[in-house]
C-alpha cells in the first residue's frame, strides 16, 4: 500500500487541481462581464473596420472629411431639406432636384442592415460610375459628403453646398451599388 499507491495518488491530485485550474479560467472568461464585452467590442470593431476599409482606403474618402466639414463657413442661409429613404436595395430622395446652394440631406435608413448615403458630383449616369473593387470609384467623382455606415432604423443628417450641376446619391457599401442603392440628383 505505502510505496505504490503514493505516486497514482500524487497524479491524481496533480490532475485534479489542473482540473480546477481550468474551471477558474473558464468561469473567469465567462463570468467577467467586462472582459466578454471588451472581447466582444473589438471583434466589433474589426468588423467594422473592415466594411470600411474599402471606403477609407480610397483617395476621395480624404476629401469627404473635408468636404463634409467645409459647409459650415459657405454661404450660412437657411438649407432646403431633403429627406432620403434608403433601404435594401435603394436611394429614393423626396425630390429629385433642388435649387442649387446649402441642402441638408435627411437620411433615414428603413431597412434592416446598415447603409450609407454618399453624394458625388458627377456628369456620368448614376447607373453607369465606374467601379472598383465591388463599389463605386469615388476617386473618379467629385465626392460632396457621405453619412457613413448607420444602422437600420436610424436617421442621420448631411448638410453640404451643392454648386449648380449633376449629381448621384448611392450607397457605397460593397455590392450595394450594383443591387440598386443609386439615383440622379439634381442642384439648379
Ligand atoms: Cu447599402
Amino acid at each position: 500500500m505505502p510505496m505504490l499507491n503514493t505516486r497514482p495518488a500524487s497524479l491524481l491530485a496533480l490532475l485534479a487541481l489542473l482540473a480546477l485550474l481550468a474551471l477558474a479560467a473558464a468561469a473567469t472568461g465567462c463570468s467577467g462581464g467586462g472582459a466578454a464585452r471588451q472581447q466582444r467590442d473589438a471583434a466589433q470593431q474589426a468588423l467594422a473596420t473592415r466594411a470600411g476599409g474599402l471606403q477609407i482606403a480610397t483617395p476621395g474618402a480624404a476629401a469627404a472629411s473635408t468636404a463634409a466639414a467645409a459647409p459650415a463657413g459657405g454661404g450660412g442661409g437657411a438649407a432646403t431639406t431633403i429627406a432620403v429613404t434608403i433601404t435594401e436595395w435603394s436611394v429614393t430622395p423626396a425630390s429629385a432636384r433642388t435649387k442649387a446652394g446649402r441642402v441638408e440631406f435627411a437620411a433615414k435608413n428603413g431597412g434592416a442592415i446598415p447603409h450609407e448615403l454618399v453624394v458625388l458630383r458627377t456628369d456620368t449616369a448614376h447607373d453607369k460610375l465606374e467601379q472598383r473593387a465591388g463599389s463605386v470609384d469615388e476617386s473618379k467623382a467629385r465626392l460632396v459628403g457621405r453619412i457613413a455606415l448607420f444602422g437600420g432604423g436610424e436617421e442621420k443628417k448631411l448638410t453640404v453646398d451643392l454648386p449648380a450641376g449633376k449629381y448621384t446619391l448611392l450607397c457605397n457599401v460593397v455590392g450595394h451599388y450594383q443591387l440598386g442603392m443609386h439615383v440622379a440628383f439634381t442642384a439648379d
